[in-house]
């Protein structure tokens, strides 16, 4: 049998995939452990230590692309934060140590830890404002839905390629009042609604597995480093996304041209958000519709956990038991 050749493309894509589910993993369980406590804060607090230095153990030459926020206002894993060792590949970093905070500190369902890890350069680097989002996940034709098209097209569109009747296609949306207009349309054709309260990271990502989840079809503004992320494991399956930032004020397309956005209207595809070679992960902190949440037993944590992979496509679901408490303490 040939020996195993490691090049440094393998330690990008294959051998640091698994490190990134130990990094969401951490994260997860230091979050869960504020499950449910009211305390929004405390719970972000533990997984972005947790995340962190775990990220700083990699053998990577990282920057945080998408992160906590710029280096004034987030002490850790701010936008332009160098992590890793330094002896290895240049690699962009993006996280979301909690996504999903309120949901977490209400124990309610869908509250991830999640990061993706792209060959450097190659993550859009969003500002923290809105983003208009639409996705689909992996089986259909190229352009089936479009960001310009009005959702009732858009349902119409997937169902048919689906081969459905539009009111079998189940949409996801955040509950907001600004998505009113596209609630009201939805109805109006007869597709079903998830209205979830937060995280458009996982709703994102539920199309990706519509037969654990249910979801069809993403629609809506939520925030742009999420839409980031969540492309990231769109592309990996080949779903298909489209997403615009929403600009709207000279303050707002001042801060994105700091950050390189040229076009303030441009509609970018999915390669535009993640290109290269990508791997996202997503730990479960509460109980959702895709992965399990933290269970804390006597002397075992249970995690569950979904790497996604560009280079081959390959997806792990990885229900891990752990036995090292030490490792799990929390800071
Ligand atoms: C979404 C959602 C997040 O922010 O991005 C949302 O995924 C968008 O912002 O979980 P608003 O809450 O202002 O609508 C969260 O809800 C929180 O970061």
């Amino acid at each position: 049998m040939a020996d195993l050749v490691v090049t440094s493309q393998d330690i990008i894509d294959r051998i640091l995939a698994l490190e990134l589910v130990r990094v969401t993993e951490r994260a997860a369980v230091a979050a869960a452990r504020l499950r449910g406590r009211g305390d929004e804060k405390a719970a972000d607090q533990a997984a972005v230590d947790a995340m962190r230095r775990e990220l700083q153990r990699l053998p990577i030459d990282g920057t945080v692309v998408i992160g906590e926020g710029e280096r004034d206002e987030a002490p850790m894993l701010y936008i332009g934060e160098k992590l890793g060792t330094a002896r290895g590949p240049k690699v962009d970093i993006a996280v979301d140590p909690l996504e999903g905070t309120t949901l977490c500190a209400k124990d309610l369902p869908g509250s991830i830890a999640v990061m993706a890890m792209a060959t450097g350069g190659s993550l859009l680097h969003a500002p923290d404002v809105y983003m208009e989002k639409i996705a689909i996940g992996p089986g259909y034709p190229r352009g089936t839905v479009d960001l310009d098209m009005s959702p009732e097209d858009n349902i119409r569109a997937l169902a048919k390629a689906k081969g459905v009747a539009p009111q079998d296609i189940c949409v996801l949306v955040l509950d907001r009042p600004r998505h009113k207009a596209i609630v009201e349309e939805c109805r109006r054709v007869g597709a079903a609604l998830r209205i979830v309260p937060d995280g458009d990271v996982a709703g994102v990502i539920f199309t990706t597995r519509p037969r654990e989840t249910g979801i069809d079809l993403y629609l809506g503004t939520g925030g742009a480093p999420e839409g980031v992320l969540a492309a990231g494991a769109l592309r990996c399956v080949g779903g298909q996304m489209q997403a615009r930032l929403i600009l709207d004020t000279p303050e707002k397309i001042d801060r994105a041209a700091k950050m390189g956005v040229t076009d303030a209207h441009r509609k970018y595809d999915m390669k535009d958000l993640a290109a290269g070679d990508v791997i996202v992960s997503l730990t479960g902190v509460t109980d959702g519709p895709l992965l399990a949440g933290v269970k804390f037993a006597r002397q075992i944590i249970r995690t569950e956990t979904l790497i996604y992979r560009s280079v081959t496509g390959t997806v792990r679901k990885i229900a891990a038991e752990h036995r090292d408490m030490d490792k799990f303490k929390p800071a």
